[in-house]
């Protein structure tokens, strides 16, 4: 699949959730490479323009543009090799960083299941491969769970979740969005795990649209709100005080209405002082040590006088 082709099913959302985006804009630049002819200076360039190609195809999602920006910072590290070596040594490397991100899903299904005790009702809102990963470890644990899963209006991603979920024989129940509050209630929900598509310096946290309404009911119920996420998903510009785009998608998305105008936000943004703890493949922290973390796993983007 090309890079036009990848960037059109990102923005589709034939691909999605944050870690699967990156994944697959990475793997569409090692293709890229492959390709590409020319003076080490001008296949950077060609890179980079596929780089943008991918970055605008979705804009809530960090994980996007970390991944694309990384790709560029290998081969700019392997700017003095020439031509077949530039493109053998950066495809390696590239490769490894998919690797490493695979593997980030492992490290934070055992540190997430590390969190559930046996018996636990848990809730999750749209539908996150990395939650489900926590999720599914925990019952492999011996753990006995129980999920329920948000409907997630208007693309009903929380039924990719039940579906996952039921299918690794997790007893599951799906519930509407609207009735998050009466589950935690009825259920007696002990903790939220929830994933994530951007997590800014200040700890703050953006998902699906809903999650911090989810992140309200969980804080007035007394239920631990945990959101696992790779570090991929950590905003190194955030730092410097940038936001990302929350994205608003097609109205006829949610219904159509005649005279009335429909409003389709994508995602929202949780505060973190709803947030308990974030699992990442580094360990399970505090959102107040997502700043450091950003320092230690961003180095490379970072000058002195950061
Ligand atoms: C998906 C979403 C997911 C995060 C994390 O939104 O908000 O919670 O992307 O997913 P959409 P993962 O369906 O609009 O892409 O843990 O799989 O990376």
């Amino acid at each position: 699949m090309s890079v036009t082709q990848t960037a059109k099913k990102i923005s589709a959302m034939e691909i999605r959730g944050a870690l699967d985006i990156a994944i697959a804009a990475t793997e569409a630049l090692e293709r890229e490479l492959k390709g590409l002819k020319g003076t080490t200076n001008s296949q950077i360039k060609q890179l980079k323009k596929a780089g943008t190609t991918l970055k605008k195809a979705r804009p809530s999602a960090i994980s996007l543009p970390n991944a694309v920006n990384y790709v560029i910072h290998i081969a700019e590290e392997n700017r003095d090799l020439i031509d077949k070596e530039f493109r053998r040594k950066t495809r390696e490397d590239v490769r490894e960083f998919i690797r490493e991100q695979k593997e980030s899903l492992h490290k934070i299904a055992e540190y997430g299941a590390n969190l559930i005790e046996g018996g636990d009702t848990l809730l999750t809102h749209c539908n996150s491969d990395t939650v489900v990963e926590v999720f599914k470890k925990a019952q492999e644990d011996g753990k006995r769970i129980e999920v329920l899963c948000t409907e997630t209006r208007p693309r009903h991603q929380g039924y990719l979740s039940a579906k996952a979920l039921s299918k690794a024989k997790i007893p599951t129940k799906l519930i509407v969005d609207s009735a998050v509050h009466y589950a935690m209630k009825e259920y007696n929900v002990d903790k939220v795990f929830v994933g994530a598509d951007t997590v800014f310096s200040n700890g703050y946290v953006i998902n699906k649209i809903g999650t911090s309404q989810v992140a309200l009911c969980a804080k007035h119920m007394e239920v631990d709100f945990i959101v696992a996420t790779e570090t991929i998903k950590f905003s190194p510009e955030s730092v410097h005080g940038k936001t990302v785009e929350i994205e608003m998608r097609d109205p006829g998305e949610v219904t159509k209405l005649s005279g009335v105008e429909i409003l389709n936000p994508a995602f929202d943004v949780t505060e973190a002082e709803y947030v308990d703890s974030i699992v990442t493949e580094k360990g399970v922290i505090h959102p107040s040590a997502v700043y450091q973390l950003i320092k230690e796993e961003f180095g490379w983007m970072f000058t002195e006088n950061d």
